[in-house]
């Protein structure tokens, strides 16, 4: 089993309504000067405290809710489509001290905001909570109060004023965050697209039930870090705070390597185990999925993909619908293919696999009589099948192919389906001349991921074998002598003995061997999970063997990305890694082009505290 997706939203993806806030730029407002507006000749309008509630109404219909017209207010009436009421009450009880804890001033010099949680009734009413709104909000509220619902479903969403949650697990967490997106506030620090970890909110999925460790220090941003941006493509690993600012980027769920650096910390951000690195890149946003770049779609295919690079020059290699014909594509342009290479391999078994080597595609896929192998060279758009290259390797058993390229030799591994027993023939570099079947002494659930290691000069086989769990992953080096690999050599499992990281299907396996990737490269792994219905996942080696036995483990996009065969991944010419999948639900095959999470973009931090006192409680209630 793969790590379960602990931020289940299923069904409710959270979003926010549309931005109503004038001005791109929040200047912090004098609240001093709002407050002096409200002399002795108040208009009714007047709102001392700027928490959106006119004082006349404060005074008098407010005062049955405990509204105070020197203290800010946040009303909410909610209904409850759930018969978890103790949960409802645990839930209301801590974001009501949640809001009271708050470092926000009052005309009354108390800090916090008095959160009021309107109880409405329970209903069984399945219409959406922005309906609910409609149906349930009193009218002398409208304007007023802000509407939410209690669910049993877990997740949330907000569209205006009206959102929903689940009590079940993380109630207060997930009502507050929701209440966020009602006064404003995005996932993102205000003002940039791409999140931050250091946007230390619970707006932010990473920081939404835990921050430094604590369930308790979930907090909204109070923009500490609001000076300085970062971007994945160009990170300072010497990070201008001092560690007792920063901890929390130790603790779950990133736990970054750090270290004191007087008032700066060292931050490993590319985990490679050096620290104090410049022009860094690093994927350091994630929140178990991650994002992989801009989506390209291809055509339905009825196999997985496999992806290769020749040159600057993406191809594409999968079986079609509707005898499994497998065909080649080169890419064009970022949504632009050639036509179709029709390889003449059909009604293929299992999955085709392709490589690269000195100018020549090779594709092999699996028959009845044996493993098939074509040699294509590239022609303009397209590419020429090199007939006398092309060749069939007799199975006495049917085997799963998978193609490597190592040391600069074209190999092919050959997995027995019935035993796992892996062998290998090698290529003679001339005509159809194939060595003699070796046993490589691995054995596998799966065909192997296979690549070669250059810094180690060792190939890399990524394999799966029953352990704690099914189809665990596991990474073996083998060295290569006289064309001939060896039989023995190091192994781990990937993501330690104790991981979840399993594929039901043939990993995609790359050595990252840029600085990045540290003094001894990177193994990379891409794979479909060993259950179903969740998206591909991707295993990264990283410096600290604490970390998950060395390994950090992330998803595909999110948990709606599910794939339906293996995911393929190159690395590409931007220094990058190509991905692609299979859409579950449509067969689509898709690919991006940011496969390592690295985006490019500016991150930051924002004062959310403030904006919420000075702002959001005010302009949410005036939409
Ligand atoms: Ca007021
Ligand atoms: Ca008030
Ligand atoms: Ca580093
Ligand atoms: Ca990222
Ligand atoms: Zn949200």
């Amino acid at each position: 089993m793969n790590f379960p997706i602990r931020r289940d939203r299923s069904g409710y993806p959270t979003r926010v309504g549309p931005r109503v806030w004038p001005g791109a730029l929040v200047a912090p407002l004098l609240l001093v000067a709002l407050i002096s507006t409200a002399g002795p000749s108040a208009l009714s309008d007047v709102d001392a405290d700027n928490d959106g509630l006119a004082d006349a109404w404060e005074t008098t219909a407010g005062r049955a809710y405990g509204c105070d017209p020197r203290h800010a207010d946040l009303l909410v009436y909610a209904v409850e489509r759930t018969t978890m009421t103790a949960k409802v009450d645990e839930t209301i009880a801590r974001a009501t001290a949640f809001f009271d804890r708050l470092r926000v001033d009052n005309p009354d010099g108390r800090p916090g905001i008095q959160l009021h949680v309107i109880r409405g009734p329970k209903t069984t009413n399945g219409a959406s909570y922005s309906d609910l709104m409609g149906i349930y909000l009193p009218p002398a509220l409208r304007g007023r109060a802000h509407f939410h619902v209690f669910s049993d479903d877990p997740g949330g969403q907000t569209n205006g004023n009206a959102s929903i949650s689940g009590v079940a697990a993380i109630g207060w967490n997930s009502f507050v965050h929701e209440l966020g997106h009602q006064l404003g506030l995005d996932h993102e620090a205000r003002g940039f697209k791409i999140q931050s970890p250091l946007h230390a909110s619970l707006m932010n999925y990473a920081y939404e039930t835990t921050f430094n460790g604590s369930e308790d220090d979930v907090q909204f941003s109070d923009g500490r870090f609001a000076k300085w941006r970062m971007r994945e493509t160009d990170l300072d690993e010497t990070v201008p705070f001092p560690m007792s600012s920063v901890a929390f980027l130790g603790k779950d769920p990133y736990r970054f390597p750090l270290k004191a650096d007087g008032a700066n910390t060292q931050v490993d951000w590319n985990r490679n185990g050096i620290f104090g690195e410049k022009g860094v890149r690093a994927d350091i946003n994630y929140v178990d999925g991650t994002w992989l770049g801009d989506r390209t779609h291809l055509e339905a295919s009825a196999t997985a993909p496999i992806a290769a690079y020749l040159g600057h020059d993406l191809y594409l290699a999968y079986g079609v619908p509707p005898n499994r014909m497998v065909v080649v594509r080169k890419q064009l342009g970022q949504d632009k293919w050639g036509p179709r290479i029709d390889t003449g391999l059909v009604n293929v078994v299992g999955d085709p696999t392709f490589v690269v080597q000195h100018g020549t595609l090779w594709v092999a896929a699996a028959s009845q009589a044996g493993v098939n192998l074509v040699a294509l060279r590239p022609s303009g758009d397209g590419a020429r099948i090199e007939s006398d290259l092309s060749t069939t390797l007799p199975s006495r058993a049917p085997r799963q192919p998978t193609l490597a390229v190592l040391d600069d030799h074209l190999f092919l591994f050959l997995r027995d389906y019935r035993t796992g027993q892996v062998s290998y023939v090698r290529y003679g570099g001339t005509g159809q001349t194939w060595s003699d079947d070796r046993d490589l002494g691995l054995r596998s659930r799966t065909a192997p991921g296979v690549a070669w290691h250059p810094i180690r000069h060792q190939a890399a086989f990524v394999v799966t074998a029953d352990a704690n769990a099914p189809f665990r992953l596991a990474l073996y080096f083998r060295g290569l002598t006289n064309g001939q690999l060896d039989t023995t050599g190091d192994w781990e499992w990937i993501g330690g003995a104790n991981g979840g990281n399993a594929a039901a299907v043939r990993p995609a396996v790359l050595v990252d061997t840029t600085r990045d990737g540290g003094p001894n490269g990177r193994v990379y792994a891409y794979y479909r999970a060993s259950i179903p219905n969740l998206p591909a996942f991707i295993s990264m080696q990283v410096a600290d063997h604490t970390f998950n036995g060395g390994w950090l483990e992330r998803s595909a996009f999110d948990e709606w990305s599910t794939t339906a065969s293996a995911p393929a991944a190159a690395l590409n010419p931007s220094g990058d890694i190509t991905y692609c999948y299979r859409e579950q639900s449509n067969s689509m095959l898709t690919c991006s082009f940011n496969g390592t999470g690295i985006q490019d973009g500016e991150m930051g931090d924002f004062d959310e505290l403030t904006f919420i006192r000075t702002h959001g409680l005010r302009e949410s209630l005036a939409r």
